[in-house]
């Protein structure tokens, strides 16, 4: 009995932590890169399976974007169906740190020519702390994916750190 709840455990740890999926270790440029401060796990970090702290995003999964949008190309290596993109961000305004304004996902299979298959606002709750944003659309063939999670911009009037830049951290971006 013991040793069933250990590997209970263990294996609910995995799951926890490593999120299989098609941009999983995969190359990722960006447009302009993180904060050096919040830029640890680099662009791997976003597609290496793992989730960052529940908690603070202090950890190397999370990459901080300060005042200004998070601009990826991710390369799936190859041509391949894809019907869906989802991201967590962290939420905490006290620390300045905001969820995004919106999203926009275009796809490429060359590289050159993208195609916009998804746009949408971002709708955030109070809490917690960490939450996700998911978008599923009709499957298309690609190699290439350009997001772009725009900046909330300045932070509001009334909320801690008012008119400074907002922060935008992101931890993974998965692709199904
Ligand atoms: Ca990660």
């Amino acid at each position: 009995m013991a040793f069933t709840e250990k590997a209970g455990r263990v294996n609910d740890r995995a799951q926890a932590e490593l999120r299989l999926h098609r941009a999983l270790g995969r190359s990722v440029r960006f447009q302009r890169p993180p904060d050096a401060h919040y830029d640890r796990g680099g662009g791997a970090a976003l597609v290496n399976g793992l989730l960052g702290s529940a908690t603070r995003f202090t950890d190397p999964e999370w990459l901080g974007w300060n005042g200004c949008d998070a601009e990826l190309l991710i390369d799936l290596g190859a041509s391949m169906p894809v019907s869906s993109l989802s991201f967590r961000y962290f939420h905490a305004p006290d620390s300045w740190v905001w969820h995004p304004a919106s999203v926009c996902l275009s796809v490429s299979e060359d590289g050159e020519h993208f195609r916009q298959v998804h746009a949408g606002e971002v709708l955030a709750k109070p809490s917690p702390v960490v939450q996700g944003y998911e978008t599923v659309f009709e499957k298309v063939q690609a190699r290439y994916l350009q997001l772009k999670v725009m900046n909330k911009g300045r932070i509001p009037a009334g909320r801690p750190g008012a008119g400074n830049p907002a922060w935008l951290f992101l931890d993974e971006v998965v692709v199904e």
